[in-house]
């Protein structure tokens, strides 16, 4: 029933593709969430991005409770930024996986999403949420947290994964 997707690692180029918008609402849509949702639960993530399942649709999954019982599914979500507060956060990444940044982001936003049956829904997200949701959006866009930090890191970053993905004896 369930099926664990396979998530692309940095620097995958499919990470680097723009997802188009959801307009269908089917149960092809609503299986595929629960698969990312699925996934995302296995992995111990707490947001997953289509892009990084190789689906290159404006779908997210996202739950930051302890308890993983608190799924969103965000459908074409955008959002606007609705004060000047920056806030840092040590971020990581399924998609770059063992490393963490400190990223900073706009504190509070206004999310605006469907749902899977396509009904329109705005919330203010703020703290962990918030962070999670431009992280996810961030990814819908082909942008990544290494984006953010210097190129000599990111690199560094870059190199590391490369070698641990390929099964070369290493040094
Ligand atoms: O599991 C994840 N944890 C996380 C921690 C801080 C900021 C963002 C995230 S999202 C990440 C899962 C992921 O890669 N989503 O794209
Ligand atoms: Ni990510």
């Amino acid at each position: 029933m369930m099926n664990k997707l396979n998530i692309l690692t940095f620097p995958d180029p499919r990470l680097r593709k723009k997802a188009s918008p959801i307009t269908v609402f089917d149960d092809n849509l609503k299986n595929f969430a629960q698969d990312m949702l699925f996934t995302m639960y296995e992995a111990k993530g707490i947001g997953l991005a289509a892009t990084q399942v190789d689906f290159h649709k404006r779908l997210i999954v996202i739950d930051v409770s302890d308890e993983q019982d608190n799924p969103y599914f965000l459908v074409n979500p955008t959002y606007k930024v609705l004060d000047d507060a920056i806030e840092h956060f040590k971020e990581g990444c399924l998609s770059v996986p063992t490393y963490f940044e400190d990223i900073y982001r706009p504190k509070k936003i206004e999310l605006t999403f469907q749902d899977l049956e396509g009904k329109q829904h705005i919330e203010i997200a703020e703290g962990i949420f918030s962070v999670c949701v431009q992280h996810e959006i961030d990814h819908l866009e082909g942008k990544l947290m290494v984006d953010y930090i210097s190129p000599l890191k990111r690199d560094r970053i870059k190199n590391k994964l490369l070698r641990k993905k390929d099964d070369s004896p290493k040094n």
